[in-house]
């Protein structure tokens, strides 16, 4: 178990296309092992591979509101099945893009199909925060971040502070 370094935008990283996992070994459990503890120690609620690097389609998440009481979820190569028409707009954030939250709208329900930690086959049937969750992490694997949905205006004032942020603190460690 290891707390991995979350990458920030703008970074290309972030933007690549995540390839499908061929078996759930160990080094993909130890993968999300390491997935876990970043998200714990960063205080998400989920947290895609590609975040800390690596291009593989796999996520967790735990949406549980008891500090106490971890309810670790893991997905590999997850699948949407079936998204509701009727939307939903929840207020995001995203550990990629610390300190910013915008409002996104999304399906307000919908199916995914994908592999749990030991490599079975699982159908889960998502709404509320769980099913705005689990389509943000998605979003990962394909290189898209929730400020893609926002307008270009918005969008173009959130990554030039980011990346003023990140100047500053390339010259703290210069
Ligand atoms: O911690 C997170 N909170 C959150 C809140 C609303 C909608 C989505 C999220 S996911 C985010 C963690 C993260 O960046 N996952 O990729
Ligand atoms: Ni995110």
């Amino acid at each position: 178990m290891a707390v991995k370094t979350i990458i920030t935008e703008p970074n290309k990283i972030l933007r690549q296309v995540s390839k499908p996992v061929a078996m759930v070994s160990e080094s993909e459990q130890k993968l999300m092992d390491d997935m876990l503890d970043t998200m714990y120690a960063a205080k998400g609620i989920g947290l895609a591979a590609i975040q800390i690097g690596i291009p593989k389609r796999v996520i967790v998440m735990d949406i549980s509101k008891d500090q106490d009481k971890n309810e670790p979820m893991y997905f590999v190569n997850p699948i949407i099945k079936n998204k509701n028409i009727e939307k939903s707009i929840y207020e995001e954030g995203c550990l990629s893009v610390p300190g910013q939250f915008a409002e996104v709208e999304r399906p307000s329900k919908c199916e995914v199909e994908y592999l749990d930690y030991h490599g079975q086959k699982k159908i889960l049937k998502a709404e509320g925060l769980l099913a705005t969750c689990i389509q943000h992490e998605m979003d990962h694997l394909e290189g898209i971040l929730f400020i893609d949905y926002l307008s270009k205006l918005k969008k173009s004032m959130i990554i030039k502070k980011l990346s003023k942020l990140k100047n500053n603190e390339d010259r703290v460690v210069l």
